[in-house]
């Protein structure tokens, strides 16, 4: 197994966040390969590190003052055995194929997980949407679906949103792709209300990562009521998880974006998680606002000089990391620790470094990865497609109530699951190993394809 994660690493050696999350799926499922020996024989673990496919496109697109710009698309269909590629669309700076591939991995798993028939991919492009007006963006989104709309269909790739997609840049794919297509199917996710999106789809991430706490810490008689809570990032992940975590009684004393974190004692209430919203989804502000409105909070800037994040050091029972992959390292991990954490529902897709969780492991705590926690978002994605199938809209209570339901069926199959390979209250052992087995049996029932 080291050989594999050996041969990975040479074969694309600046893909660091892939061979990140290649090596912790790796290490947790050791024992799954050695109770079935056919998967050896088999290469199942070369198989599914191995992308069925990658595209990589340019995007031209003008700027509002005629200046050409040139950015990079990206689409990596990792694997098809459950069901069609599955996965968001990410437009961020830092995007580089290594990102995209870890991410698509990561989805393999936790789309397993859902207990819906979804395959895992992602995709995205290093655009920056900061600063650009809305017909940029869309100019942008145009051009990226003037090529994407090959790859994909409602029965072979189906995108959503992820870091910078949002409803905007969902609604400017749809339109292209439907204009190019001439049909009008649920091949995106994260549509609008009104043109075939599903209710609570925008809700679904984060309602879910607080369900998935609130599971976990059920198994200790407790609940959030009373809890000091920090969260990061003031995304669409960041705004629904604070508003779950209103509604079940706990209180939020951090948010972030990537230019500094506020902190607020008397806690982020509806009140004030309503000003976030505004500012951060229509007014695209900084979060650096929240002290003018609210200006008994502390807003600390981002210090590069810092090795540590000082997010994570506050006193706290519960962390949500909600913005990105590596937020959380050694130091921070530490940090958490000594301050009285612990319950970590990761919104962010890998936000803790392996050192962290590690140290997350060894204490002991109530640790949800990604994989598990966050993936309540691709699950009314999910439903979405469902209910475009039928033609039909579910009702509000009806989407929350299955997005409970499958909440509360993850952590139940993650516990199971670490339990069978003794690694009892293990949510990382368990993600990985049943994730990984249902794939790896269907991969295996269909042949070497
Ligand atoms: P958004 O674009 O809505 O928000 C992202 C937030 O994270 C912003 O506050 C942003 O700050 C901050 N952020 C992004 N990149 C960085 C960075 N490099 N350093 C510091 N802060 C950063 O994205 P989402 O809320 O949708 O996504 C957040 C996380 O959740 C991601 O890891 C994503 O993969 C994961 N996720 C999302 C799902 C979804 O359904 N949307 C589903 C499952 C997981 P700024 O405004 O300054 O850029
Ligand atoms: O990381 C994720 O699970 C997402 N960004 C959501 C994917 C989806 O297809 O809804």
């Amino acid at each position: 197994m080291e050989q594999i994660v050996e041969m990975i690493q040479a074969r694309d050696p600046e893909q660091y966040e892939f061979h990140q999350a290649v090596e912790e799926v790796i290490e947790t499922v050791k024992p799954v390969l050695d109770r079935n020996p056919e998967y050896r024989q088999q290469a199942v673990l070369e198989r599914i590190t191995e992308p069925e496919r990658v595209v990589m496109f340019r995007v031209p697109w003008m700027r509002d003052n005629g200046q050409v710009q040139v950015n990079r698309g990206f689409r990596v269909e990792m694997n098809s055995a459950i069901g069609p590629y599955k996965g968001g669309l990410r437009f961020h700076p830092s995007v580089n194929l290594g990102i995209i591939k870890f991410l698509a991995f990561e989805q393999v798993f936790k789309n397993s997980l859902t207990t819906l028939a979804m395959g895992g991919g992602k995709g995205g492009s290093d655009f920056d949407p900061k600063g650009k007006s809305d017909n940029e963006v869309m100019r942008f989104c145009q051009s990226f679906m003037s090529e994407l709309y090959r790859h994909i269909g409602p029965n072979t790739d189906v995108p959503a949103g992820d870091i910078g997609v949002g409803a905007r840049e969902i609604g400017y794919l749809f339109g292209m792709y439907k204009k190019l297509k001439n049909e009008f199917t649920g091949v995106l996710t994260g549509k609008s209300l009104n043109w075939g999106g599903s209710l609570i789809r925008p809700e679904a991430t984060g309602y879910g990562v607080v369900y998935f706490a609130a599971e976990m810490l059920a198994t200790r008689g407790e609940t959030l009521e009373g809890k000091t809570c920090l969260v990061s990032g003031s995304g669409n992940v960041a705004q629904y998880t604070t508003e779950k975590i209103i509604e079940l009684g706990g209180r939020v004393v951090t948010l972030s974006d990537s230019s500094g974190y506020i902190y607020d004692e008397q806690g982020v209430d509806r009140e004030r998680l309503e000003y976030v919203m505004e500012l951060k989804n229509i007014r695209r502000g900084r979060l650096s606002d929240y002290i003018d409105k609210y200006p008994q909070a502390v807003y600390t800037p981002v210090d590069p000089a810092l090795d540590y994040n000082p997010l994570w050091n506050h006193d706290a029972a519960c962390a949500f990391p909600s913005a990105t992959q590596n937020e959380i390292n050694d130091k921070d991990a530490a940090n958490m620790l000594s301050n009285g954490v612990y319950l970590v529902s990761e919104g962010a897709n890998m936000p803790s470094t392996p050192e962290a969780v590690d140290q997350f492991i060894d204490a002991k705590i109530l640790y949800g990865p990604g994989k598990a926690a966050n993936a309540g978002g691709v699950a009314v994605s999910g439903l979405e497609m469902a209910q475009n199938s039928m033609r039909l809209a579910w009702p509000r209570e009806e989407v929350d109530s299955r997005l409970k339901h499958i909440m509360e069926s993850i952590h139940r199959t993650c516990i199971d699951a670490a339990g069978s390979y003794g690694a009892e209250g293990n949510y990382l052992a368990g993600a990985n190993i049943a994730g990984f087995v249902k794939v790896v049996n269907a991969m295996l029932d269909q042949g070497l394809v």
